[in-house]
């Protein structure tokens, strides 16, 4: 599948506490264009359902938890993001839905694009046929 999982760095600092940073194509094949994190969502609830045509994420949860389910059209995997040093970046055209386990868990995405609704698929029959349109696009 499309993704994989990356380290964030992370350092315990001399004043109490940890830090973890990252930085544009250096943790990630992509230049940062837009950031932007979701935030008081009760636990057991669900977001997402939808993929992307173009935009490239990295996505981390600095607090808290938060299960993401990833749908490439034949496959289905699930990534439990609990601890702000791992964050998984997502390649363009994954079906992605999130669920939130923990109250007030907040999810972080630095994405590479400006926000762009065209950008979106939110039908999964869509979805479905947006894949293998694609598919056809690529045969020889
Ligand atoms: C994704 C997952 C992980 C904006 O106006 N600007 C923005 O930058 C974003 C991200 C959203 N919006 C608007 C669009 C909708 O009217 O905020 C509303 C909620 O967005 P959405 O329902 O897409 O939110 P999630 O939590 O289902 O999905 C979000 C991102 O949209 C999506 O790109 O991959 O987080």
């Amino acid at each position: 599948m499309n993704y994989y999982k990356i380290d964030i760095k992370t350092i315990r600092t001399e004043k109490e506490g940890m830090l973890s940073f990252f930085e544009g194509t250096r943790a990630f094949p992509f230049e940062i264009r837009r950031i932007y994190y979701i935030h008081h969502v009760p636990a057991g609830a669900r977001r997402g359902a939808h993929a992307h045509k173009t935009l490239q994420q990295m996505i981390f949860c600095p607090y808290g938890s938060v299960t993401i389910f990833l749908n490439d059209g034949e496959t289905e995997e699930q990534i439990l993001l609990d601890d702000p040093g791992i964050g998984i970046v997502l390649m363009p055209g994954l079906w992605r839905d999130m669920l939130w386990n923990i109250d007030n868990s907040v999810l972080c995405v630095a994405a590479s694009d400006y926000y762009d609704e065209h950008d979106y698929i939110r039908d999964y029959d869509e979805y479905l046929a947006y894949l293998k349109s694609k598919k056809e696009e690529a045969r020889p």
